[in-house]
């Protein structure tokens, strides 16, 4: 059976703000599975880490963030970046590897960003975004700036020295970080448990005296809560912030992956609790033709950009050492 948002905490919203949460969630979802089946036939070049299951804490952590406050992101990219307001047209031009997506196709899937909106290209070391976040919180903090720096990662990049180096400088410097790590039990097939005697990754705070706070990451609402007051605290200088979003991967870590190390009833329990039919459930009594709306609306949008990537115009010769460090052959 499927599970629904509490309606006592859905009814605290406006419906404009639940159905724009719907379907920036919706959006996600199709698009990584669209992009599934491109990969499968071959169309798109490289590999890819997709997200389906995990939309609630992309989408709540964005609708919580101000339009120029800064993220950065991991191997795991595609929810964050269509959260942060990057267009399905100039990811799926880029996943195609043509010239005109945002990153001119250089990025690809891992790398995926655009700086103008607020995103970094994605960073697909494990935890190699955490240092980065700290470095950019502290810029704006010395340029006595209000935004704030929402960081993703998986609980495995924290036991990463890149974690703990980049949680205590951001701890000593008071700066505005919230730390986001999207808990969704495994890193590539590797259980937590296995690997960290920790039970809550939100606990990893108190060794740098900040706050931490676990959150069901399949509650959209509540991962909004959590992030605005995390942010709000950042603002005030009271940062950073960790936040522990319960989460889980409705698909294999990469494209070949089957998946076969979650077990049946652990996958039955979490797949009940999926972030948006869980939305979806408390809302659809009022608001079924809106819903239907939006998806066919969202099934349009992905469609439509998969077309314009097709279309797009492939890099040229040119462009090989262009926007590049290195730009001579010897
Ligand atoms: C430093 C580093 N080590 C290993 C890898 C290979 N790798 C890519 S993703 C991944 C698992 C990461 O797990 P987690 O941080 O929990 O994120 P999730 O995949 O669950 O989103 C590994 C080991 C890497 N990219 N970088």
């Amino acid at each position: 059976m499927t599970m629904k948002l509490a309606e006592s905490s859905v009814a605290q919203y406006p419906v404009e703000f639940l159905l724009n949460a719907y379907e920036r969630m919706q959006l996600i979802r199709q698009f990584e599975e669209r992009v599934k089946l491109l990969f499968l036939e071959g169309a798109m070049p490289g590999t890819i880490h997709q997200s389906q299951g995990q939309e609630g804490c992309a989408v709540g952590v964005c609708m919580a963030l101000e339009v120029d406050d800064l993220l950065t992101s991991t191997h795991r990219p595609h929810g964050h970046a269509l959260a942060k307001g990057l267009t399905p047209d100039e990811m799926m031009i880029e996943l195609f590897g043509k010239g005109t997506g945002c990153c001119k196709g250089k990025g690809g899937s891992m790398h995926i960003g655009n700086i103008d909106k607020g995103m970094v290209p994605a960073i697909a070391i494990v935890g190699g975004g955490i240092p980065l976040a700290a470095g950019m919180a502290l810029a704006i903090k010395m340029q006595k700036g209000s935004q704030v720096v929402a960081c993703f990662f998986g609980e495995g990049a924290t036991n990463e020295g890149a974690f703990h180096e980049g949680v205590n400088l951001a701890s000593i410097w008071s700066l505005p970080v919230v730390f986001v790590c999207e808990n969704n039990l495994y890193g590539a097939s590797t259980s937590i448990d296995k690997v960290s005697k920790v039970k809550r990754v939100s606990d990893r705070a108190s060794a740098y005296s900040i706050r931490g706070e676990t959150v069901d990451g399949n509650d959209i609402l509540a991962v909004y809560e959590a992030t605005k007051r995390a942010a709000d605290e950042c603002r005030r200088g009271e940062g950073p912030v960790l936040l522990e979003l319960l989460t889980y991967r409705r698909t294999g870590h990469s494209r070949r992956d089957p998946c076969h190390y979650q077990p049946k009833d652990e996958q039955e329990y979490w797949f009940s609790r999926d972030p948006i039919a869980m939305l979806r459930g408390a809302l659809v009594d009022e608001l079924e033709s809106e819903l239907d709306a939006i998806d066919a609306r969202v099934d349009n949008m992905i469609e439509s950009a998969v077309e314009t990537a097709k279309l797009a115009p492939e890099p040229t010769i040119d462009d090989l050492t262009t926007d590049v460090y290195a730009s001579e052959i010897a």
